[in-house]
C-alpha cells in the first residue's frame, strides 16, 4: 500500500512525498499539525498541509535565516525569532557568541512537537542563553523598544495566524524594536509563486530601513525551490560586509555563499 503526501505549492501544482509513517497528527489551538517520517525527506512538519521543514534540507533554510544577519551585524547580543518553534533557527543562533535568544511562538503544539520529534532542531531549546514564550509575536513586539540586534522572522506562508508578520505596520514595530545598527530578517517566499508579495514586502521594509536587500537560497522542498530572504538594516550595509571566517560547522553557509546569496536572477531583480 502507498501512502502519500501532497502540497499544494500552487493552485496548479503539487508536490509529493512517499511516507513511510504518520508519527503524530492533531488540531492545535491555531492549525492542524502533522509530523510524517517520508522516504526521500526523512522527517517531515507540516501546518495545515504546508510543509514547514523536512530533514533533508532543513539546514539551508535555518543557516540561511541566521547566519547572513548574524554575520552580517558581526557583533549581535540579543536576538529574537518570531515564529519558529520547531528550533532550527533557534540552534543556529546560538552557534554565535550571543547573550540571549528569545524565540515567540504562537503555538504551543508546534513547540511540543519539536520536543517530541525534532530533537536535533529542538536541542535548542535546552541552552541556558535561549527563552521560550508561547506568544503571539505581533502583540510581543509592540513594546519592545531599542532592544534587540536582529530579528529574524521565521513565519509560515501568510495564511491564518501569519498574515499580520507580513504587514507593514508590523515592520514598524520590528523597527522600533532593534538597537540602533539592528537588523531583521523574514522568510518571503518564491519568486516564483507569491512575487506580488516579495514586491510589496521589499516596498513596505525599504519604506522604513535605510538599507533593504533580499537575498536567496535553494530550498529543494519549498514551492519553486529558489527562496527569497528580505533584510531592513538600520545602518550596517549588507553589501558592504565580507566574513573571513566562520569557526563552527555548517552545511550551506559559507563566507563565499554569503556574498553570492545577494546576487539576484534578472527576473528577481525586476520584481523587486
Ligand atoms: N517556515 C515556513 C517556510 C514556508 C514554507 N512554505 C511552503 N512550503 N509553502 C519554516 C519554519 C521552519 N523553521
Amino acid at each position: 500500500m502507498e501512502f502519500w503526501f501532497s502540497e499544494y505549492q500552487s493552485k496548479n501544482v503539487k508536490m509529493s512525498y512517499r511516507i513511510r509513517m504518520q508519527l503524530h497528527r492533531e488540531k492545535t489551538k491555531f492549525q492542524e499539525l502533522a509530523v510524517f517520517d517520508s522516504e526521500d525527506c526523512g522527517r517531515m512538519l507540516i501546518l495545515d498541509d504546508v510543509v514547514q521543514l523536512t530533514m533533508k534540507d532543513e539546514f539551508v533554510y535555518h543557516e540561511m535565516m541566521s547566519h547572513v544577519p548574524l554575520f552580517t551585524h558581526g557583533n549581535a547580543k540579543k536576538v529574537l525569532v518570531i515564529g519558529g518553534g520547531d528550533g532550527g533557527t533557534l540552534r543556529e543562533i546560538l552557534k554565535h557568541p550571543v547573550e540571549e535568544a528569545h524565540l515567540v511562538e504562537i503555538d504551543e503544539g508546534v513547540i511540543e512537537a519539536a520536543k517530541n520529534y525534532f530533537p536535533e532542531l529542538s536541542v535548542a531549546f535546552k541552552d541556558e542563553r535561549a527563552k521560550i514564550f508561547c506568544e503571539d509575536g505581533i502583540a510581543f513586539i509592540k513594546d519592545k523598544k531599542n532592544f534587540y540586534d536582529i530579528i529574524i522572522i521565521d513565519s509560515t506562508d501568510p495564511i491564518g495566524p501569519a498574515v499580520g508578520l507580513f504587514a507593514k505596520e508590523f515592520y514598524n514595530n520590528v523597527y522600533e524594536a532593534l538597537t540602533e545598527d539592528g537588523i531583521f530578517v523574514a522568510q518571503t517566499e518564491s519568486p516564483f509563486f507569491f512575487s506580488e508579495l516579495l514586491k510589496r514586502i521589499y516596498k513596505d521594509v525599504s519604506s522604513i530601513f535605510k538599507y533593504t536587500n533580499v537575498y536567496i537560497a535553494t530550498i529543494p522542498t519549498y514551492p519553486g525551490a529558489l527562496w527569497t530572504f528580505t533584510m531592513g538594516s538600520k545602518k550596517i550595509n549588507p553589501l558592504e560586509r565580507t566574513v573571513d571566517k566562520i569557526d563552527f560547522d555548517t552545511k550551506y553557509y559559507t563566507p563565499e555563499i554569503h556574498k553570492a546569496a545577494f546576487v539576484l536572477p534578472a527576473f528577481v531583480k525586476k520584481i523587486i
